[in-house]
């Protein structure tokens, strides 16, 4: 990879389309077997989640199907003491970090219990507004390089992101300090309900980059390993001290933006169908399949340990007693006005 060039192809590692399967450097039977793991805890999670929401047991939640591959690529692309820092889109990310799918889930439940500390995991708080983790992300990263340590960050954003502001501050100062960051982007192709085609006039998301100075590639956000190599390219070139580096992993939102989303206002239904053809999790187990890694009892074993998992962690977020309504102020004010003992007073009789 040249210092700021853009590969404009998809580079895919499954045989897609009748190509050949290949196998990534460095990955042996065991560690392909965890990477499927993880694709299907987050596809349990995902599945579960929209179902917890339907019951009314979470609140509103972003729909994370068909990003798996992205998700699960980037964190076996690194090591335990590199940062990951997650959109609303990667909130579960956390679980391939070790994180509890209770933690997560009481996240969407808004349950004080649904936060981590960020440096037991290395996962960074789940951001909700768009793009302002990269900054964060780019600063951090920034402060790993300047205390001489070979750890590395990396951002997940949408293609919608790449219209902020705080992508591109945080591109640029991650470049001009060659702050070790990989700047992965979800291209869903969706931002919402706006197109691809209406959030920019560049050819492509990888473009962006050069402006920074930084190298780009492009993946097939449906093939895992595709995604997993180039972001171990990313981050070979962030420890050796060469700067960030742009990964476009392509995709499609086949599902709604969210819980609260009608996509049947904006999305095909015909290039829904043919994306779903190409799911990601669907298209690692063929690939298993083929190297005979992966069986029908193994895949059923895997998933049923998945689901057991959602099971236990819904049953163990809903049993945490909720908080009081003092929560609110609690962490509000060093000293608090006198004023907020009337309010707090009126909330609890509210609450009562
Ligand atoms: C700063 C900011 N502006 C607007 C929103 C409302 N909003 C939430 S998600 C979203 C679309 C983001 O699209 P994209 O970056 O492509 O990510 P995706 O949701 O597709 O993963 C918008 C506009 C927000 N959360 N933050
Ligand atoms: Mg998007």
């Amino acid at each position: 990879m040249a210092a700021a060039t853009v590969e404009q192809g998809l580079t895919r590692v499954i045989g897609i389309d009748g190509a050949e399967d290949r196998r990534p450097d460095g990955l042996d039977d065991l560690a392909l077997l965890g990477i499927h793991r993880s694709l299907v805890a987050l596809r349990a999670y995902d599945e579960r989640s929209v179902v917890y929401h339907r019951q009314g047991r979470i609140g509103t939640y972003a729909i994370f199907h068909g990003h798996e591959a992205i998700q699960a690529g980037a964190v076996h692309a690194l090591e335990r003491r590199d940062w990951i820092f997650p959109s609303y889109r990667e909130s579960a990310i956390g679980l391939l970090r070790g994180l509890p799918a209770a933690t997560i889930l009481q996240w969407w439940r808004g349950h004080p219990a649904g936060w981590w500390s960020p440096d037991e995991v290395n996962v960074a708080s789940i951001c909700v507004p768009v793009a302002t983790h990269v900054p964060h992300a780019a600063g951090l990263a920034w402060g790993l390089r300047l205390k001489g340590t070979d750890a590395v960050a990396v951002a997940l954003f949408g293609d919608g992101a790449t219209s902020e502001g705080a992508f591109h501050e945080g591109a640029n100062i991650a470049a001009v300090t060659k702050a070790p960051l990989v700047l992965l982007c979800n291209n869903n192709q969706w931002a919402i309900s706006t197109p691809l085609s209406t959030q920019t006039a560049a050819a492509t998301l990888a473009d962006k980059a050069l402006g920074y100075g930084m190298p780009a590639l492009r993946v097939d956000g449906h093939d895992v390993l595709a995604v997993l190599e180039a972001v171990r390219d990313g981050v070979s070139r962030a420890r050796a001290g060469l700067g960030p580096t742009f990964v476009e992993a392509v995709t499609y939102r086949t599902a709604p933006h969210g819980t609260a989303d009608d996509p049947s206002l904006y999305l095909d239904p015909k290039r829904v169908a043919t994306e779903e053809e190409r799911d990601c999790v669907s298209l690692y187990e063929g690939y298993l399949r083929r190297l005979g890694l992966l069986d029908d009892e193994t895949a059923a074993a895997v998933r049923e340990e998945a689901l057991a998992t959602m099971r236990e962690a819904i049953e163990a977020a809903e049993s945490e007693p909720l908080p009081g309504p003092e929560l609110v102020f609690e962490h509000a004010y060093a000293d608090p006005p006198a004023t907020l003992a009337r309010d707090l007073d009126e909330l609890r009789s509210a609450y009562a």
